[in-house]
C-alpha cells in the first residue's frame, strides 16, 4: 500500500468580501467561527469536519466508527419516496377560498355558511402519466386537487381539467393507466398516449370516447395551470340543515381566461424548458400577480336528472351549461409558494374520502371505487398511518380521537383515555361523538341484486363525444383530427387504427374522414357496433370550447422582447411601460444574457441568452433590433427559430425596420400579415399590446 504523501496546504482564497479557508487537499471549509451556524448531526452533535471522512491515514481506508458520515449518506439514501402511482409530477400552492354568500338553503357545510369568510386551501395541480421528472407540455389530462382546511375538517375536491373521465367503473382504472405507462416490456415511452398499448386499450374501450374527444383536444396542452378550468367531475350531493339533499357538480373558472399552446409549439416547449409549467406558476405567485378561480356550482334535483337519457351517475357524461348555468358561490386565490416542495408538495395526501357535513357523495360506481384507493396509495407513500399529523395534512381545526402510535407518531394523547365509553369524566375522558354537529349520512334508499352489472344508463358512449367535437371551433375542430393523427400515426398495429376510426365514425364522419386520411388508409373501416346509436340532434354547447369564449385582456401573459446593442432606448421603455400597464410579463432576449448597449448608451441586461429563450416561451414577441445588431442576430440559427416558430405558431410580432432581414432570411412572406405590427416610434407600443389581446393571430394559412 502507498505510503500517506505529506499534504502542502494550499492558501486561502478571496471571493469578494468572503475568505474562503482551504484545507490542506484544496477543500472548500467554512466555519462557524466565521459566524454561520454551527453544523450538527440529527442527534444534536456538533459536526467539526464536513469536507472529509474519517480514515486511516489522510488516503483512507475509510472507518466504521464515523457516524457522522454513516448517517449524513444513511439519510441520503432515503430521501425518496414513491411517486404517485399516478399524478406524479405536480406543482402546488397555498391561497384562500373566499364565500361569496352563504349557501345555507343548500348546505350546511360550515365552509358555504358565512359570506366573505376565507378559507385556507392546498392545491396541487399535475399530469397524469408521467413520472415525477417529466416534462410538463405533454398531451395528458392536468390534475386539479384543492384541500380546503375548513373549520369542520379537510375536505378535498380531488378533480381534473377535464369534466369526464375515460371509465365508468373505478375497477378498470389499473387497465386504462397501465396503457398509458411506458409500456412493460420497453420502459417507454414517458408520459404519452401515443403507443399501442394506450389505443389498444382505448379502441377496446367505447366508454372512454367522450373523454377521448377533450384529451385529443387543446384542453390537453395548457397554456399553464393558470388559464385551465376545473371539474369535480363527478356528480355529488350537497345537504342542508334540514336533511335535504341536492345533487351537484363542481366547476373552477380561471379569472385569467382559457389558453392552450399548439402542439408544435408543446413539443419545442418540453425541450427549451421541461418545467414550463411550474415555473410560470412560481413566477406569477412569486410576481405578486396571484391567479384566481371561481368556484361554480351546478345544483340540481332528481327530477332534473330523470329529465335526461344519460345518468348523472355516469362520469363519462357532463351537463351542458347551456342547460344548468353553473353559478359562481365563492373564488380561490393562490398567493404563497410552499417553503419546501418535499414537505409540502410532494407529501400532501388528497382522499375523495375526504368530505364535510354537508357534502356527500353520489352513487358513481367509479367515485365509490376511488374513495377505497386514495387512502391505501397514501399509506404506500408516507409509509405511516399517521400522515395525517404531517402539517400538510393537518387538519387547521381542533382533533381529537383515540387512534394511536404506529410510525412516526409524533402528536400523542396524554392522560390515561385511549378507548371509550370510559368514566373518566369531562376532564380526563376525551373526546365523544356529537349528533349535532358530527357528519350524518342522508338516509338514501338502496335496493336490488348484488350484481357485477354495467346499467343500461350508462350505454350511450358516443352523443356527447359528437356533442364535445361540434361545440368546437374549426380550429378546434381541426387540432383535434391533428392529434388524433398524430397519436395513431405511432401505433405500428393498422388494426389499432382501424377500430379507432370505427369509434370515430359513430362520433362525426367528417373528422373519422379526415383522420383516416391524415392516417393514409385506403378505405374506411366499418363503424364501431354501438350499444346505443349516436343522438345526432344533440345542440352544440359553446361554452365547451376554448376559441369561442376568448380573454379580454393580455394580462398574466408574458412578451418575449428581442434586444440588440443599439436598440432604441425610448421604444423599448414605452413597450416595457404598455406591457406593464396591462399587467403583461415581459423577458428580454439578446445574443447575450450580460445585455447589450441601448441607443442611448445604457447598459441594458437580458433574462435569456437568445438559444435559452426562444420565441416558443412567450406568448407573443417584440423583435426590436438596431441596424447595427442585425447582421449578428442573421448568423444565429436561434435567431431565425425564434422567427419562424412566432410565425408558425400564430404569434404577434412586434418588429422595428432592421428584422426585415431576418424574415427574409427563415422566408416569411414578403408581405407581412396583419400579425406583425410594424414598431417605429414609441406610440406603436400600445398597438402591439391591443393586438396581443386576441392571443395568435389565426389567419395565417401556413402555420402549424
Ligand atoms: Fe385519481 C391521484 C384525480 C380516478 C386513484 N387522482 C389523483 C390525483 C388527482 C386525481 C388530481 C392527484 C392528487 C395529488 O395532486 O396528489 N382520479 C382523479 C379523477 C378521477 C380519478 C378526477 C376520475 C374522475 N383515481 C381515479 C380512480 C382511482 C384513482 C378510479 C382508483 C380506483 N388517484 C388514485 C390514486 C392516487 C390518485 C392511486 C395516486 C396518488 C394519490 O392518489 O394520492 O389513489
Amino acid at each position: 500500500m502507498a505510503r500517506s504523501k505529506k499534504p502542502d496546504s494550499p492558501s486561502n482564497v478571496v471571493y469578494g468580501d468572503q475568505t474562503i479557508q482551504r484545507g490542506p487537499g484544496g477543500e472548500t471549509h467554512q466555519t462557524a467561527e466565521e459566524g454561520y451556524d454551527v453544523l450538527t448531526t440529527q442527534h444534536g452533535m456538533p459536526v467539526g469536519d464536513d469536507q472529509n471522512s474519517l480514515k486511516q491515514g489522510d488516503r483512507g481506508p475509510l472507518l466504521v466508527e464515523d457516524g457522522h458520515f454513516r448517517e449524513k449518506i444513511f439519510h441520503f439514501d432515503h430521501e425518496r419516496i414513491p411517486e404517485r402511482v399516478v399524478h406524479a409530477r405536480g406543482y402546488a400552492a397555498h391561497g384562500f377560498f373566499e364565500t361569496y354568500d352563504s349557501l345555507s338553503a343548500i348546505t350546511k357545510a360550515d365552509i358555504f355558511q358565512r359570506k366573505g369568510e376565507r378559507t385556507p386551501v392546498f392545491v396541487r395541480f399535475s399530469t397524469v402519466a408521467g413520472s415525477e421528472g417529466s416534462f410538463d407540455l405533454a398531451r395528458d389530462v392536468r390534475g386539479f386537487a384543492v384541500k380546503f382546511y375548513t373549520k369542520q375538517g379537510n375536505w378535498d375536491l380531488v378533480g381534473n381539467n377535464i369534466p369526464v373521465f375515460f371509465i365508468q367503473d373505478a375497477i378498470k382504472f389499473p387497465d386504462v393507466i397501465h396503457a398509458v405507462k411506458p409500456e412493460p416490456d420497453k420502459g417507454f415511452p414517458q408520459a404519452q398516449s401515443a403507443h399501442d398499448n394506450f389505443w389498444d386499450f382505448i379502441s377496446l374501450t367505447p366508454e372512454a370516447m367522450h373523454m377521448i374527444m377533450w384529451v385529443m383536444s387543446d384542453r390537453a396542452i395548457p397554456r399553464s395551470f393558470r388559464f385551465m378550468q376545473g371539474f369535480g367531475v363527478h356528480t355529488f350531493q350537497l345537504v342542508n340543515a334540514k336533511g335535504e339533499a341536492r345533487f351537484v357538480k363542481f366547476h373552477w373558472k380561471p379569472k385569467l381566461g382559457m389558453q392552450s399552446v399548439v402542439w408544435n409549439e408543446a413539443v419545442k416547449i418540453n425541450g427549451a424548458d421541461p418545467d414550463f409549467h411550474r415555473r410560470d406558476l412560481f413566477n406569477a405567485i412569486q410576481s405578486g400577480d396571484f391567479p384566481e378561480w371561481e368556484l361554480c356550482l351546478q345544483v340540481f334535483d332528481q327530477d332534473f336528472a330523470d329529465s335526461f337519457d344519460f345518468d348523472v351517475l355516469d362520469p363519462t357524461k357532463l351537463i351542458p351549461e347551456e342547460l344548468l348555468p353553473a353559478t359562481p358561490v365563492g373564488r380561490m386565490v393562490l398567493d404563497r409558494m410552499p417553503d419546501n416542495f418535499f414537505a409540502e408538495t410532494e407529501q400532501v395526501a388528497f382522499m375523495t374520502q375526504n368530505i364535510v357535513p354537508g357534502v356527500e357523495f353520489s352513487n358513481d360506481p367509479l367515485l365509490q371505487g376511488r374513495n377505497f384507493s386514495y387512502l391505501d396509495t397514501q399509506l404506500k407513500r408516507l409509509g405511516s398511518p399517521n400522515f395525517a399529523q404531517l402539517p400538510i395534512n393537518a387538519p387547521k381545526c381542533p382533533m381529537h380521537h383515540f387512534q394511536q402510535d404506529g410510525h412516526m407518531a409524533f402528536k400523542n394523547p396524554t392522560g390515561r383515555a385511549n378507548y371509550e365509553p370510559n368514566g373518566w369524566g369531562t376532564e380526563a375522558g376525551g373526546p365523544r361523538e356529537s349528533k349535532e354537529l358530527g357528519f350524518q349520512t342522508v338516509p338514501q334508499e338502496a335496493e336490488g341484486p348484488k350484481v357485477r352489472l354495467r346499467p343500461e344508463s350508462f350505454a350511450d358512449h358516443y352523443s356527447q363525444a359528437r356533442q364535445f367535437f361540434i361545440s368546437q371551433d374549426l380550429i378546434e375542430q381541426q387540432h383535434i383530427g391533428d392529434a388524433l393523427v398524430f397519436e395513431l400515426s405511432k401505433c405500428a398495429f393498422p388494426s389499432i387504427r382501424e377500430r379507432m376510426v370505427g369509434h370515430l365514425l359513430n362520433i362525426d364522419e367528417e373528422l373519422a374522414q379526415t383522420v383516416a386520411d391524415g392516417l393514409g388508409m385506403k378505405a374506411l373501416p366499418k363503424a364501431a357496433n354501438a350499444a346505443r346509436p349516436t343522438k345526432m340532434d344533440l345542440p352544440a354547447s359553446d361554452l365547451l370550447s376554448i376559441l369561442k369564449n376568448p380573454p379580454e385582456s393580455f394580462a398574466g401573459r408574458k412578451l418575449g422582447i428581442l434586444i440588440t446593442d443599439g436598440t432604441d432606448a425610448k421604444l423599448l421603455a414605452a413597450l416595457l411601460a404598455a406591457a406593464a400597464a396591462e399587467g403583461t410579463a415581459v423577458e428580454l432576449i439578446a445574443p447575450m444574457v450580460g445585455g447589450v448597449t441601448l441607443s442611448d448608451g445604457t447598459i441594458q441586461p437580458a433574462h435569456h441568452k437568445i438559444d435559452g429563450g426562444p420565441s416558443v416561451l412567450f406568448d407573443a414577441v417584440a423583435l426590436l433590433p438596431a441596424e447595427e445588431g442585425i447582421l449578428s442576430l442573421l448568423k444565429l440559427p436561434p435567431a431565425r427559430d425564434f422567427v419562424s416558430d412566432a410565425y408558425a405558431h400564430y404569434k404577434f410580432v412586434g418588429f422595428t425596420a432592421p428584422a426585415a432581414k431576418l424574415f427574409a432570411k427563415v422566408g416569411l412572406p414578403e408581405d407581412l400579415d396583419k400579425g406583425f405590427i410594424a414598431m417605429d416610434e414609441p406610440a406603436d407600443a400600445e398597438e402591439l399590446i391591443a393586438a396581443c389581446r386576441a392571443l395568435r393571430f389565426w389567419d395565417r394559412p401556413d402555420g402549424a
